[in-house]
């Protein structure tokens, strides 16, 4: 049975962020996702606790996401933005009591070579995950497919399984996107059940339309059996656009026999 997570970015989005945790625990969830908390940590950490609701993950800061940065732990110029940025993250999963933390690599520079770029995310990772071991937080690095961001470092989780083993720490582990594995690699359960012991947290949507499961061409009652029966115990993140409400976009959760509050 998954441990089903609501990604608070993408579900409950016909309501201010503020007011997704309480949709959320209304419709049985008691984990979230929240990709995104600083400048709002208390705020967030009251909400959790007045709805009961357990943080599972958010994001090292991406940088300007708003102008297309996705992370920028690969860029030489920007170390210490990338160490300040570690203690801001550590701050927030003290106050959020989070223990896991997604590192999104960043875009490609044209104008620095491969292994430079190579160099530094192994560098600034390896930073990260040793400052996050002293509070027992797991550092994750997730594929984005190159589809959906062109020039995206880390398009694979080949790629980013090659990155893990350059840095070499015991708490720094991939995250499995289905969605995105499936857009930019195929063969979803084959893969998952290949690098099951280097899985730190998995995410879920159907593709190509990143809807909820049923719209598209994956089978996740399927799926999400078979990362079972691989020996994954930890959370599932639901990090996908409802194609019409989120209330309604839930109702695979009961037909495929699973329950949010897992
Ligand atoms: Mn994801």
């Amino acid at each position: 049975m998954p441990k089903l997570c609501a990604n608070l970015s993408f579900l409950f989005t016909e309501v201010p962020l503020e007011q997704r945790f309480a949709a959320a625990a209304a419709s049985g969830f008691r984990a979230v996702e929240l990709p995104d908390p600083y400048g709002h940590v208390e705020e967030y950490a009251g909400l959790l606790r007045e709805h009961g609701l357990q943080l599972i993950l958010f994001n090292l800061p991406m940088g300007d996401f708003a102008a297309g940065e996705r992370g920028f732990a690969l860029d030489p110029t920007r170390r210490e933005e990338f160490h300040a940025g570690i203690e801001r993250a550590l701050e927030a999963a003290r106050r959020l009591r989070c223990t896991r933390i997604n590192a999104l690599v960043g875009i490609r520079k044209a104008e620095l070579d491969e292994r430079t770029l190579w160099e530094t995310a192994v560098e600034n990772l390896r930073y990260a995950a040793a400052r996050l071991r002293e509070s027992g937080i797991t550092l994750l690095v997730e594929p984005l497919n190159a589809l959906d961001t062109p020039g995206f470092f880390i398009e694979t989780t080949a790629r980013a399984l090659r990155l893990l083993d350059d840095v070499g720490a015991e708490n720094a582990r991939l995250q499995f996107d289905c969605y995105h594995v499936q857009r930019g690699e195929g063969n979803v359960t084959a893969r998952f059940a290949r690098c099951v012991a280097r899985v730190g947290h998995v995410q879920i949507a159907d593709s190509p339309e990143r809807h909820q499961p049923g719209t598209g061409e994956l089978a996740y009652e399927r799926i999400l059996r078979a990362i079972d029966t691989a020996g994954y115990a930890g959370w599932v993140g639901l990090e996908y656009r409802p194609s019409g409400s989120t209330r309604e976009s839930l109702s695979w959760i009961e037909e495929y026999g699973f329950t949010a509050g897992a």
